[in-house]
């Protein structure tokens, strides 16, 4: 997968050459290019920004800059035949989950469009979508895109650059080969499948005693069929107490027998279509 990336401070992701990121580049599972917009500038100041029509606060990032960057992006990246996607960092995106990363991991070529101030001009956005002649003298790229808006959660950042380190991370690891075969993603959190609705139990390692506190019995039985219904029963648990919403957005066929007895013994019971707890 190639990965570009559109900031005005480059140095941010820098931490992507680091750890199962960094890995998964030199081993070519990912190609991540990082671009300085205001390389696209043209004034002696390097203006990016200007006020926003109609008044308020904040300062808005000018689109041209914008389409001269994705230009030179879609020029410069290898050929690649499917049409990229533009994911854009933004609180007013849809809401980033583990089913998105694994959305964008089977894409061929990302670009993020990092925005820092209030956000960029949305003409960026449309003339991105629609392609057309570019108006970079130099490039004149026939550039189209799909624009993906995504948020990590309801809170405002100051720009765009942490946003795309945590989406890129999460889809990375989900991406075919850059976890070992003893890493399975498919037990994580929110992953699609099982554990789509739940959160992960508690975890432990040696000593198997610890400052007085034991490891739980089941864990040193070496029975797995035990020790997998124990870990389900757990995350069920944690569940309930630290994301009810996640179980009131599932429905019964999610779960076995076994669950909805541990569901029922901590007051959660499916009737009429819907959680009673
Ligand atoms: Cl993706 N970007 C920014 N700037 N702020 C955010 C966000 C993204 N998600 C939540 N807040």
């Amino acid at each position: 997968m190639r990965i570009d990336i559109i900031s005005i401070f480059p140095q941010y992701l820098e931490p992507l050459n680091l750890s199962l990121i960094g890995k998964a580049q030199s081993s070519g599972r990912v190609d991540i290019a990082v671009h300085d917009l205001r390389a696209q500038t043209t004034d002696r100041h390097n203006t990016v920004d200007d006020s926003p029509y109609g008044g308020g606060p904040g300062m808005v990032m000018l689109a041209q800059p914008w389409l001269d960057a994705l230009e030179n992006v879609v020029e410069q990246s290898p050929k690649i035949s499917t049409r990229p996607r533009l994911v854009v960092p933004t609180p007013s995106g849809r809401v980033f989950t583990q089913a998105i990363a694994g959305e964008l991991a089977q894409e061929e070529h990302l670009i993020f469009a990092c925005g820092r101030y209030e956000g960029i001009d949305e003409r960026f956005f449309q003339q991105a979508v629609q392609g057309g002649q570019g108006v970079n003298a130099n490039v004149n790229a026939n550039v189209t895109v799909d624009v993906d808006r995504i948020s990590i959660g309801d809170f405002v950042l100051a720009g765009g650059e942490v946003a795309a380190l945590v989406i890129i991370e999460a889809l990375t690891r989900v991406i075919p080969g850059v976890l070992g075969n003893d890493e399975s993603v498919t037990d994580d959190s929110f992953a699609p499948g099982a554990m789509q609705y739940l959160v992960e139990g508690p975890i432990y390692t040696k000593p198997a005693t610890w400052q007085g506190h034991d490891v739980p019995e089941v864990l040193v039985s070496g029975d797995h069929a035990a020790i997998a219904r124990w870990r389900r029963d757990q995350s069920l648990l944690r569940t309930i107490a630290v994301r009810p919403d996640l179980i009131q957005g599932s429905s019964a066929e999610q779960f076995d027998d076994h669950d909805l007895q541990v569901l029922a013994s901590a007051g959660w019971t499916f009737s009429q279509g819907r959680w009673v707890h």
